[in-house]
């Protein structure tokens, strides 16, 4: 499998050994494109930071939570909303945003009391919320903040609250991958174990590595609801703070996104003895096998069962008439992190489309091998890749469409090519399967709208006609 170089990057040597094209029969241990490292120098990283990775990704999504951020506003307002967690108590960690907005003079005199005074401003503030999270950011953490320490003086002068004190700068790994382990080792460590809960079934789950992107974590939970299984919590897409708390009394930890958490999995595994089984909510038959993947570690394969054939009855029509009309669609696959391969090989399986490039900005060499052992030959894998790659690669490989964020996304546009939004959906949820109707069904309209046809129109020069919205060049 030949390393890729591209023309823009080859002022820069290192990147060389980033990008791969899948080859004829390869042996993908002798050629993966190097992962999780450092970005280098001279490349401008898409990246997130790992305070982004602990907080946007992991911490916020946790719902009955006031999240603080004990640092400057700007890390605030860059990790708030974006990326729709929704929640169904009313939206609350996604509503506010909260920072103590520290200043040049809490650098140079400290920020603790500033901190202290945030916490009860923002626990008076709304009464009704008890349970808090505190993020130290790059400048918390360098001055040396004791952010423990002040969390413990609240709560023994506060008994009726709870905090959790998440210390993941932003310089704590190469990407936000590197925040993600923290948050995880973080929460095992200050607070599972700490609250016992409601035992109401004799199949108990937590369902880990799922963060409910437009109500994703909503639509698997019934599915395990109606096999009968108690969903003790979710890390953490519409989980509760409390929830998350008891998940050392789980049977089973579900896994979905490995990437993010397999960390807290493993812990639980040998701290608790719970074992992890990671499954897949994406896509018809990875969906079906992971159901009954659990059903059979229960005894609960007739239930899952059940749900496979009535939901594959109600959904799987749809599914193939977007699939036929998507066949042969070229697609870059280009999100940050583990969808590259939840996704590679299910969309051309399951809807037809042709993965012609995938990358990754954070995941590890073991998500690119699996991304690459999914995909077909002659697909560009990058690992880390910066926008003028992304730029010349799309001027190459000419996708119909791009799976990616919103700021690559914009890049897309401005070549038009057209873009789906990868990390918070388009018209999601994507998981389950109406789910993965509604991304056949984004996609589909991605491909066939003519809005990039018309928006490409100087309309200086081109004649529109009103009557029937086609265009005519002079
Ligand atoms: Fe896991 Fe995620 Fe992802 Fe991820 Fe992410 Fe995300 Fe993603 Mo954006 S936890 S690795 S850090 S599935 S925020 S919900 S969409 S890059 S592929």
């Amino acid at each position: 499998m030949p390393y890729h170089t591209f023309k823009c990057s080859k002022c820069i040597p290192e990147r060389t050994k980033h990008a791969v094209i899948k080859g004829h029969d390869e042996d993908l241990t002798s050629c993966l494109p190097l992962g999780y490292l450092n970005t280098i120098p001279g490349s401008i990283s898409e990246r997130g930071c790992a305070f982004c990775g602990a907080k946007h990704v992991i911490g916020t999504p946790m719902k009955d939570v006031i999240h603080l951020c004990h640092g400057p506003v700007g890390c605030t307002y860059d990790t708030w909303q974006t990326k729709r967690y929704i929640s169904d108590n009313d939206n609350f960690q996604f509503k506010y945003t909260f920072a103590t907005d520290m200043k040049e003079k809490h650098i140079v005199f400290g920020s603790e009391k500033l901190l202290k005074e945030s916490i009860t401003e923002a626990f008076k503030a709304f009464p009704e919320i008890n349970r808090m999270a505190i993020y130290q950011t790059c400048a918390s953490a360098l001055i040396g903040d004791d952010m423990d320490a002040v969390a413990q003086e609240v709560m023994n002068e506060m008994p009726d609250v709870d905090i959790f004190v998440c210390n993941s700068p932003g310089f704590a790994g190469p990407s936000q991958s590197g925040g993600h382990h923290k948050i995880n080792i973080a929460w095992v460590n200050q607070k599972v174990g700490t609250v016992e809960p409601k035992i109401t079934s004799d199949y108990v789950i937590n369902y880990v590595g799922e963060y409910n992107i437009q109500g994703d974590q909503e639509v698997m939970t019934d599915y395990f609801k109606r096999m009968g299984i108690q969903v003790l919590s979710t890390f953490t897409g519409n989980g509760s703070y409390d929830d998350l708390r008891s998940m050392h009394k789980a049977d089973l930890n579900v896994l979905e996104c490995a990437r993010s958490a397999e960390y807290i999995c493993n812990e639980l595994r040998v701290r608790y003895g719970t074992p992890r089984m990671d499954i897949d909510g994406f896509g018809f038959k990875p969906l079906s096998e992971s159901l009954l993947k659990v059903g059979l570690f229960f005894g609960l394969e007739e239930e899952a069962q059940k749900i496979i054939e009535e939901e594959t009855a109600r959904w799987k029509p749809e599914l193939d008439w977007y699939a036929r009309r998507l066949k042969g669609v070229k697609v870059c696959l280009w999100p940050g992190g583990s969808k590259l391969w939840h996704w590679a090989n299910v969309i051309h399986e399951e809807m037809g489309v042709e993965v012609v490039s995938l990358y990754t900005k954070f995941g590890h060499q073991g998500d690119m091998e699996k991304g690459i052992a999914r995909c077909g030959e002659g697909a560009l894998a990058i690992d880390d890749p910066n926008e003028l790659e992304g730029i010349e690669a799309m001027m190459e490989l000419q996708p119909d469409v791009i799976f990616t964020g919103v700021r690559p996304g914009e890049v897309a546009k401005k070549l038009r090519v057209q873009y789906l939004n990868a990390h918070a959906y388009h018209n999601g949820p994507y998981k389950g399967y109406e789910g993965w109707v509604r991304f056949a069904r984004d996609i589909y309209n991605a491909v066939y709208s003519p809005i990039h046809q018309l928006s490409g129109l100087d309309i200086s020069k081109d004649e529109i006609d009103m009557n029937n919205g086609f265009v005519t060049k002079n």
